[in-house]
């Protein structure tokens, strides 16, 4: 088994600033908050954009530049810029940071799909922002899409035009044909770093099964062309990460995906989480990759390529 890469996902475009204070929402939280789960052991950090003032999910450059810079000036991680965004912005909007930045890595949704988040909604009782209940509820009738053309121009602006290598967000069976298709055609290269995504409502949800026919499918669509890494929102978040470590693994912890540290208490940080998640990888045998040697598992372009 190889060295096991943590990627941090620190804000996210799913939680609200409601449902927990700890959630980053400001440039300097989410610069703060990035470089501790790089100190703690995150090889990899996912990162999406905030409004400064609101903490509503953004697309705009400058947002993201005031979080960029800083993370890179005192961290060596990956940086890993999210093409998902929000499913309420235009692929063109997703585009606008990820094109300028030209990061490592980027997420790359592998299909159009329901993304409920409706659910949660109903568990808040005091607003912060006006923004965020609507956001929420209409969750009910929005559909996340990544549609084949999505996923050929994410490919050839981000990968062919920019060298970014890509988090494949695989959040069903039917995303790993998707991604198959795409070999097929010449459009992505090995090694691929396939993120199989569990508990979204709109996506397969967290029962080990499904990880290991995930696997099961992957390595025969793959073989040895690719590692897989997983990611569960919700509770389940730590069970399904043990389990990917167990079976030679990846793992994605952050309060993009969950926003506690045990049953009923609130994690205070995004580097608590990575602090955990360590400590059970490295009890169950594995060691912990370090930026570089990620860079190496992944052939990325390194970060004297990126634009900031
Ligand atoms: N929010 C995760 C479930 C993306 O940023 O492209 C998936 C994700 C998508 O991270
Ligand atoms: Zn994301």
């Amino acid at each position: 088994m190889s060295k096991i890469i943590i990627t941090c996902a620190v804000t996210g475009s799913i939680h609200t600033p409601s449902m927990s204070p700890y959630l980053p929402v400001t440039g300097e939280e989410i610069a703060a908050q990035s470089i501790a789960a790089a100190q703690a052991g995150a090889a990899i950090i996912h990162l999406h954009a905030r409004e400064q003032r609101t903490g509503k999910p953004s697309s705009s450059f400058n947002d993201f530049m005031s979080f960029l810079p800083e993370i890179k000036l005192k961290s060596d991680a990956v940086l890993n810029l999210s093409t998902g965004g929000s499913a309420l912005m235009s692929l063109e909007d997703r585009l606008v940071a990820p094109r300028l930045v030209e990061p490592e890595m980027c997420s790359l949704n592998m299909g159009s799909m329901n993304f409920a988040l409706y659910p949660i909604a109903e568990r808040i009782e005091e607003w912060k922002h006006d923004w965020e209940k609507p956001f929420l509820e209409s969750s009910d009738d929005l559909v996340f899409k990544n549609t084949p053309r999505d996923i050929s121009c994410i490919l050839t602006e981000m990968g062919e035009k920019r060298g970014a290598r890509f988090e494949f967000e695989c959040y069903d069976l039917g995303h790993l044909y998707m991604l198959k298709h795409f070999v097929d055609r010449g459009m992505v290269r090995a090694p691929l770093f396939i993120q199989f995504v569990f508990g979204v409502l709109g996506g397969m949800g967290a029962d080990p099964e499904n990880l290991t026919h995930m696997k099961r499918i992957a390595d025969k669509l793959f073989g040895e062309s690719y590692s897989f890494s997983v990611l569960a929102a919700g509770r389940h978040q730590m069970q399904l990460a043990a389990m990917s470590a167990t079976m030679g693994g990846h793992v994605r912890v952050g309060l993009e995906d969950n926003l506690t540290i045990a049953k009923g208490t609130l994690a205070q940080s995004n580097a608590q989480q990575v602090t955990k998640i360590r400590e059970i990888v490295e009890h169950l045998g594995r060691e912990v990759a370090t930026p570089d040697e990620a860079r190496v598992l992944l052939d990325l372009k390194g970060s004297a390529h990126v634009k900031l």
